[in-house]
């Protein structure tokens, strides 16, 4: 894993917890993790080079009690943006969480408090949500006066479906503890720490070789958008290099000789 120290950033703070698992955490907790422009560019910068950089698996957390309160209302209101702006503005929040969802490393969201808006739609980004019992979730940009620009439309959508979407947006829904993993917002809920719990999860996950997490952290996306003929032959050329790949050949030997772990119910 290279120093992540040489990575430019003041409202995320960067820590290489070991092992090649960086937590890479929203750090402007006095605006309950706002994202303005330039976190989105921090965004972008980060992920564009962690995985390069070594990162087996990345945690994504926010300090305090929200996890984040979405776009940066008060800078949006000073800019008083034009049309042609504000599209430049999500283009550069779709290129951090296309970075994020696409670029082939594990990365595990741990919420807490406020999920909303482009909070919501950056957590919606990661490929594993963990949320504490403080946790809620919501698209208050209707109420705002305000659209979602950062790819809710896309990913929250897949999570939870058309309806709920929708109704999410006109009636300013929120959604917490049961429901919210019931409609698919999270994988897990935990009673304790969701920072804990998320460490636990990216350290199983950085065990995985690399090239297979790269598969599996970009190539599932990827075949989303294709054709079912498409993604059926993308697979297989994905499959092709993934599981003849050299390092793989002692995991196998291991299950072959009977040393490796059998899949077996949860006790
Ligand atoms: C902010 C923001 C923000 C807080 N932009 N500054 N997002 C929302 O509609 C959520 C708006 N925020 C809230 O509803 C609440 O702030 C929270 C539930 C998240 C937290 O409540 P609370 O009582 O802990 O904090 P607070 O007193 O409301 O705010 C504390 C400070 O954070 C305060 O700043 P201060 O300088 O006056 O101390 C707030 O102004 C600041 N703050 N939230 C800027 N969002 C690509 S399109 C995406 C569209 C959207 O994301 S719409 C945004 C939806």
């Amino acid at each position: 894993m290279q120093n992540i120290d040489t990575l430019d950033v003041e409202n995320l703070r960067l820590t290489d917890t070991g092992d090649g698992v960086v937590e890479v955490t929203l750090a402007r907790e006095a605006k309950r993790n706002a994202l303005n422009a330039q976190t989105i560019e921090e965004l972008i910068e980060v992920f564009s080079k962690l995985p390069r950089m070594g990162a087996r698996a990345v945690i994504l957390s926010g300090d305090g009690d929200h996890f984040s309160a979405g776009l940066d209302l008060v800078e949006h209101h000073k800019e008083d943006r034009r049309p042609e702006d504000f599209m430049h503005i999500c283009l550069r929040w779709h290129e951090a969480f296309n970075k994020m969802e696409y670029g082939g490393v594990p990365i595990i969201a741990a919420l807490q408090g406020a999920v909303v808006g482009g909070g919501l739609e950056l957590a919606s980004s990661a490929h594993v949500r963990v949320m504490d019992q403080t946790a809620y979730f919501a698209l208050p940009e209707g109420q705002r006066g305000l659209f979602t620009g950062g790819g809710a439309t896309i990913r929250v959508t897949d999570l939870v479906g058309k309806s709920r979407m929708i109704d999410m947006m006109l009636t300013g829904r929120v959604y917490q503890g049961a429901e919210a993993m019931d409609v698919g917002l999270v994988q897990y809920s935990v009673e304790g720490s969701s920072l804990e719990a998320a460490m636990d999860l990216a350290r199983k996950a950085a065990q995985n070789l690399p090239l297979s997490n790269f598969a599996i952290c970009s190539a599932v996306s990827h075949m989303q958008n294709m054709s079912a003929m498409d993604a059926a032959y993308a697979e297989a050329v994905v499959a092709g290099v993934v599981n003849t790949q050299p390092d793989a050949r002692a995991r196998l030997a291991a299950f072959a000789d009977k040393s490796a772990a059998r899949v077996r119910p949860n006790g």
